[in-house]
């Protein structure tokens, strides 16, 4: 049996986006890679926008995902470390996955070492230029007002509505992302920027949409970790070497 030495990273698997008969291939997608990484992992960070919609009510589980949730309990009964980053679409985790898998929850940025090498982890969302909003938005949300007023909300009209809006979400519509370029690409452009305060090695992000791999100087790379409607793409840690791949 090999060493649990890898460290996994992905993000964005959108699981309950519209149109729901998708969902059912990406989750056994996502199980299979799971399958596979849980004989060598020894952490797995889940770079935000895992769920369409998430929002943890005191009593009450959103429905759906049991067997995505029950694959990520059997790694986290292996050991395997989970950490959970809040997306802009999942930012309402509490403590379910925390009580229930052990799961750390990342609300922004987190920053690690591992051998001797920094990186820099966020889902990506409010980051960089623009879109100011999101920006304004998120603060609502985020606000513990709003979220309990939210949870004053029946589930069945609260999800209700979540539900309809993600409809008109990218994922939902699916949209061709392109690649801006290096000095429009906002995340490339927050990199940069972050880059003039600490050195590290790897800045990884979701929420693009688009995978990417980019040296941004001899020391630096920025991936973005794609999505999994289209890409399936995850980057693994092997405690030497950061690589981006792609699952099939
Ligand atoms: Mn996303």
């Amino acid at each position: 049996m090999s060493a649990r030495d890898k460290i996994y990273f992905a993000s964005d698997f959108h699981l309950g986006s519209y149109p729901k008969e998708a969902n059912i291939s990406r989750e056994q997608t996502i199980i299979r890679w799971l399958d596979a990484i849980k004989l060598d992992a020894k952490e797995l960070y889940l770079v935000g926008d895992i769920f369409d919609f998430w929002f943890e009510y005191r009593t009450v589980v959103p429905r759906g995902y049991i067997r995505f949730l029950g694959k990520l309990a059997e790694l986290a009964d292996l050991g395997v470390k989970i950490t959970l980053f809040k997306g802009n679409h999942d930012m309402w985790m509490f403590d379910y996955f925390k009580n229930e898998l052990g799961a750390e929850i990342i609300s922004d940025e987190l920053e690690v070492t591992y051998n001797g090498k920094n990186f820099y982890i966020h889902h990506g969302d409010g980051l960089g230029p623009g879109d100011k909003k999101y920006k304004f938005l998120k603060q609502f949300f985020r606000s513990p007002f709003c979220q309990w007023l939210f949870a004053r909300l029946h589930p069945n009209l609260g999800i209700g509505i979540a539900q309809r809006w993600s409809k008109h979400s990218r994922i939902a519509n699916n949209e061709d992302e392109q690649f801006l370029g290096e000095d429009r690409e906002w995340l490339i452009i927050y990199a940069k920027e972050l880059l003039k305060t600490k050195e590290y090695d790897y800045l990884i992000f979701g929420h693009r949409h688009l995978p990417y791999d980019i040296s941004l100087s001899d020391r630096t790379r920025i991936i973005n970790l794609g999505e999994w409607i289209n890409f399936y793409t995850y980057a693994v840690w092997d405690g030497e070497e950061l690589q981006l791949k792609t699952w099939k």
